[in-house]
């Protein structure tokens, strides 16, 4: 294991990247602020029904996209690896696949696989590239499960009432569509057959991220963690099922340990630069560069890694934002190295 993880422990600074068609979204629907949570879940919070959230794919088209200009604004600011999500809780696949036709290349008029774009960028360019993969909760393909969040969390909706109790009755879902296939199923015929895509066409991964283990079963955590022999150097985190599937490294989110809670363990803070992982066009709660190249400090001196979240616009850009403290803490660290 030390001699897996060796490159991870040196690394210290890593890009986490949320995007998908929320970005679309931006944290608004129908007019409504999302009301509570991170952008990326505002098809949950707002019980958009699937039908409804579908469509907006056919107006992601990421014309900016660059995968060489996103892995160099990650290696000009330090960072040695790059986590993207390649499904979120959406279900919404950011590669081509062939279990689902809910993916980037099949429903959007985009058409191209991004994280082969990316894979090729980053292999160019000498950068580390693991996937967030959402194993459990799918609000699109059927038999995905979903957290419970009621109504009001996403906006005041008049039919708040009866949604609530819908999904009270139907295991946090909203929608039919979603039940007409069981978890185990959903498992089986999309989970199981994505990972492995995930690890057998994009070359070396570096790091599989599963996140929110919702109705895991411990078949389903065996299933997926035997996949990961696929990439038999890989490095996992801690959310594939608890308790039970500990993973390599324990996954802190948006704080920094202090040094009594630390066990010897390895782990990562991940961390959003405003207050959303998915972009959000009103989230203008940025962390200041000072703040962040403390964190990153704090985070190196403690021995963890900083895992520091960028949610690019749904033109493929980076926000300004992201892009002006990314350059900071670059400079930064060329000051500080030089010297
Ligand atoms: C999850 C996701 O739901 C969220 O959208 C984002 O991707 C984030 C990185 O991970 O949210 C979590 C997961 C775990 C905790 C909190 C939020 N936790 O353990 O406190």
């Amino acid at each position: 294991k030390d001699e897996r993880m060796k490159w991870w422990r040196e690394a210290r600074f890593g890009m986490f990247i949320h995007w998908g068609v929320y970005a679309q979204l931006a944290g608004v629907y129908k007019d409504h602020e999302q009301l509570r949570g991170g952008a990326e879940w505002i098809m949950n919070r707002s019980k958009i029904p699937v039908a409804e959230y579908r469509e907006y794919a056919k107006q992601f088209n990421p014309v900016k996209f660059n995968a060489n200009d996103w892995v160099k604004m990650a290696k000009d600011a330090g960072m040695k690896y790059i986590v993207i999500t390649a499904k979120h809780h959406d279900g919404f696949a950011m590669f081509k696949s062939a279990a689902s036709s809910w993916n980037i290349v099949d429903a959007t008029p985009y058409g191209r696989d991004i994280l082969k774009e990316l894979a090729a960028a980053c292999k160019k360019q000498g950068m580390k590239l693991g996937f967030y993969y959402s194993q459990a909760q799918d609000w699109n393909n059927p038999g995905g499960s979903a957290a419970r969040k009621v109504m009001s969390e996403g906006w005041l909706n008049p039919d708040s009432a009866r949604i609530d109790a819908y999904t009270k009755e139907h295991n946090g879902h909203w929608d039919p569509a979603q039940e007409t296939a069981s978890f185990a199923d959903y498992i089986d015929k999309v989970s199981v057959p994505q990972v492995k895509e995930l690890l057998t066409n994009y070359g070396d991964v570096a790091v599989l991220w599963w996140d929110t283990p919702t109705n895991m079963t411990d078949d389903a955590a065996l299933k997926l963690q035997n996949l990961l022999k696929l990439q038999p150097q890989i490095i996992t985190n801690d959310r594939l099922k608890r308790p039970n599937f500990p993973g390599d490294t324990k996954t802190p989110e948006q704080k920094i340990p202090n040094l009594s809670e630390l066990d010897g363990l390895d782990w990562e803070t991940c961390m959003t630069m405003n207050g959303t992982w998915g972009f959000r066009t009103s989230d203008n709660k940025w962390k200041s560069k000072e703040t962040l190249i403390r964190n990153l400090c704090d985070i190196a001196s403690k021995g963890g890694n900083y895992l520091l979240n960028v949610g690019p616009k749904p033109d493929g850009a980076f926000p300004q934002q992201s892009i002006e403290s990314l350059q900071a803490i670059g400079n930064w660290m060329k000051v500080n190295s030089e010297a």
